[in-house]
């Protein structure tokens, strides 16, 4: 299939050395096979967010909260890091001032060699102690049994942002600082409904950056984006390092 070329001004900020801020969510993984959220078939298909996504959720049932997000760490377990995984590593080599924000928690952008990065939702990973907060990686692909205990006692959450959570504070920063210099933001994968990590490309746009939107479909950002490039990240991304090598 073909898809959109990307446009001259694109390919030239590509090959710049000016800071590129890479915003990244579900969609970026959906071709190793890890679902998404919110489209059909998701993860949320059938699911009220509010019983799996939020602290009242985990409060008033912790064990079907982590039997969701074991099964999601066995599906993580399976997958592997896609061409644009690799392409987005591939991004930072080349020494401009460069930091990826992801959304997604899978652990897929580190496997491919993403370094340069902060998590806005936490890992899937990492468990925390709802007792006295001690917070570590954890890579088991299933944990038995759940909910599981810290040592002190108390039980284990996920180390992930639900909502009414605030973001990591430092990575958001960071994030937001680097939205506010970029001179190119691409953002990939993401249906830019959750904020505020949706606030990025927005604020990217509103300092002057050229924000390019790789999504097969469009989204409440597509409208304000610079250019759209409708396709999977898998192909689009590759060909738009292969235009700009
Ligand atoms: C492809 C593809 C292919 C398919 N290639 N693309 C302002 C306005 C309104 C509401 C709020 C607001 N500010 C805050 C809020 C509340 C709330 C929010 O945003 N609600 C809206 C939904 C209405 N936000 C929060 O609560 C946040 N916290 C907060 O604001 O705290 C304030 C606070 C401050 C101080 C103290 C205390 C509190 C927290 C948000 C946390 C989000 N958490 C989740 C779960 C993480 C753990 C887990 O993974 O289970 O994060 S929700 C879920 O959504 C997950 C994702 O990271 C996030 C974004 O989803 P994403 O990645 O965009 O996935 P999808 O499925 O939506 O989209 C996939 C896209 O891929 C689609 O567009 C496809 O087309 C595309 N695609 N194949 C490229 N091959
Ligand atoms: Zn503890």
């Amino acid at each position: 299939m073909s898809h959109p070329a990307p446009s001259p001004r694109l390919v030239a900020l590509l090959r710049e050395r000016t800071p590129l801020l890479v915003l990244t969510g579900a969609g970026v993984s959906r071709e190793s096979g890890i679902a998404t959220f919110r489209e059909a078939g998701g993860l949320w298909e059938g699911v009220d967010p509010a019983e799996v996504a939020t602290p009242e959720a985990f409060a008033r049932d912790p064990r079907r909260v982590w039997c969701f997000y074991d099964a999601r760490r066995r599906q993580g377990a399976q997958a592997s890091p896609n061409p644009a995984h690799r392409a987005i590593a591939s991004l930072e080599e080349t020494g401009r001032p460069f930091l990826l924000a992801t959304q997604n928690v899978d652990g897929l952008h580190e496997r491919a060699g993403s370094r340069a990065m902060v998590r806005l939702h936490g890992s899937l990973w990492r468990v925390r102690c709802t007792g006295c907060g001690d917070e570590w990686e954890d890579d088991r692909p299933a944990i038995d049994p759940l909910p599981p205990a810290c040592a002190c006692g108390a039980i284990l959450r996920p180390a992930v942002v639900w909502f009414g959570e605030a973001l990591p504070q430092q990575a958001f920063a960071q994030a937001q600082a680097m939205a506010r210099r970029a001179s190119l933001c691409l953002v990939v994968g993401t249906s830019a409904v959750v904020y505020p990590a949706a606030a990025l490309p927005e604020a990217a746009l509103a300092a002057g950056a050229y924000v390019v939107e790789i999504n097969p479909e469009p989204t409440p950002l597509s409208p304000f984006a610079s250019e759209v490039l409708a396709g999977p990240a898998g192909e689009i991304l590759p060909a738009l390092l292969e235009a700009a090598a």
